[in-house]
């Protein structure tokens, strides 16, 4: 990393997302709850596509609701476009970086190449990715997914979120015509690689005190629904005795999915979010919803975590009276990065360590259509999906100075 080269440029990093570090603060939560088509996150949307126009970028909006902010060649052809970008879109109760650092720092890797003189030989696009983190309906990296064809639009159009709105509703609400998602291959044709930066949702960075990495794979995650379904009764007047509630039934099946990951190495099961129906205090509940997060490197090994816990949670279920069901909402395979790109970002980057990550990206999903990379920003913290999420101002300029080099090498090589 050269030294900071702050010459013809005005925002830093922390400066851009200092711009909108109040849209989307979640007081009930803490941090920020930023829903894709949610009135905070098309407020982002907004904030990017002044910034990027700002910067003399040529900025659409597609069919599928993914932000294209274009810096074209003096020929004007955005074929083997060099592509980096991120989300905007949080979990709730996120932290303030997970997704905003990488479109962040990549206008600010804009600065830093026109303050470099560079005049591009191909296009450079920064893209902004509609609910990567799949918090409204359900299915993680729905943008990448729709304009990749990883998912028939049919079924993303069909996803509902807690309040039962659809997302064909919710994006038409939006703008955006119903019938025009789904895959885009000539969108995808005219990248020729993709570079995602992202804050590291870990500690590899502080342990290895370097404030950059090199991405080299995505583990593989997967969501599942689970119900339990019992009998609704009143808390008063039935019996315990006469029970059969699912709350009870679920209570024992979670605690055995942390029992079946913790018995296979490097497994990790989550149970996040817990939905009791009716919900009523003083109501013994009917049915219950839990999700499910399941990831292993091995993909074999995370579906045949799925089907023990599955077997046990309908054994338990039985054991309650109560019936249970699991259903697959997403599942991403495990993600290797492009080799040849991750090893030639090892030489220009000599300092940034290679480190796997955990997290989902739509760098993953695009990985398996077109050259991809991703570099991590060191979180002091190590802990993100978050208030807790942190990045240092001088990691985050590190970060996109680090980015920006990068493009400068893919926009020039001949
Ligand atoms: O869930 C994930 O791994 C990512 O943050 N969407
Ligand atoms: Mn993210
Ligand atoms: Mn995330």
């Amino acid at each position: 990393m050269t030294g900071l080269d702050r010459a013809g440029r005005t925002d830093t990093v922390m400066g851009l997302l200092g711009a909108i570090n109040s849209v989307g603060r979640d007081p009930r939560r803490g941090g920020y709850s930023r829903p894709v088509f949610d009135p905070s996150e098309r407020e982002l949307r907004e904030w990017f596509v002044a910034e990027a126009t700002k910067r003399g970028l040529d900025v659409t909006t597609d069919r599928n609701g993914i932000i294209w902010a274009w810096w074209a060649p003096a020929s004007g052809s955005l074929d083997d476009a060099v592509l980096t970008g991120s989300h905007l879109d949080s979990v709730p109760g996120g932290g303030e970086f997970d997704g905003p650092l990488g479109v962040a720092s990549a206008l600010v890797a804009v600065d830093m190449l026109r303050a470099r003189g560079v005049e591009p030989r191909r296009a450079l696009g920064v893209v902004v990715f509609p609910e990567e983190e799949g918090s409204r309906f359900g299915v993680a990296c729905l943008g990448s997914r729709l304009l990749s064809g990883a998912i028939d639009p049919a079924r993303a159009l069909s996803l509902k979120d807690r309040d039962g709105n659809t997302f064909a509703e919710v994006a038409a609400g939006s703008g955006f015509d119903p019938d025009g998602f789904g895959h885009d291959p000539a969108s995808v044709a005219r990248i020729g690689r993709f570079v995602e930066l992202h804050v590291e949702q870990g500690r590899g960075l502080v342990d290895l005190d370097r404030p950059v990495a090199i991405g080299s794979s995505i583990l593989g995650h997967g969501r599942w629904r689970l119900s339990v379904s019992g009998e609704g009764n009143h808390a008063g007047t039935t019996l315990m005795s006469d029970r059969r509630d699912p709350m009870v039934a679920a209570s024992q099946i979670i605690v055995d999915v942390r029992a079946q990951a913790r018995g296979q190495r490097d497994a990790r099961a989550t149970v996040g979010r817990i939905e009791a129906v009716p919900g009523g205090s003083n109501v013994i509940a009917s049915r219950v919803d839990l999700w499910l997060d399941v990831r292993h490197p091995d993909n074999a090994v995370t579906l045949g975590l799925v089907e023990s816990i599955r077997a046990r949670a309908m054994t338990l279920a039985a054991g309650e009276g109560c019936t249970a069901t699991l259903v697959e909402e997403s599942f991403s395979a495990t993600a290797d990065f492009d080799g040849a790109l991750r090893d030639w970002l090892g030489e220009v980057l000599p300092d940034a360590p290679v480190l796997a990550t955990g997290a989902g990206h739509d760098a993953g999903v695009l990985a398996a259509s077109v050259p991809t990379a991703m570099l991590f920003v060191r979180n002091p913290s190590g802990i993100s999906h978050s208030p807790e999420e942190y990045v240092e101002g001088w990691d985050a300029e590190a970060g996109a100075e680090d980015l920006a080099t990068i493009l400068e090498r893919l926009l020039m090589q001949t």
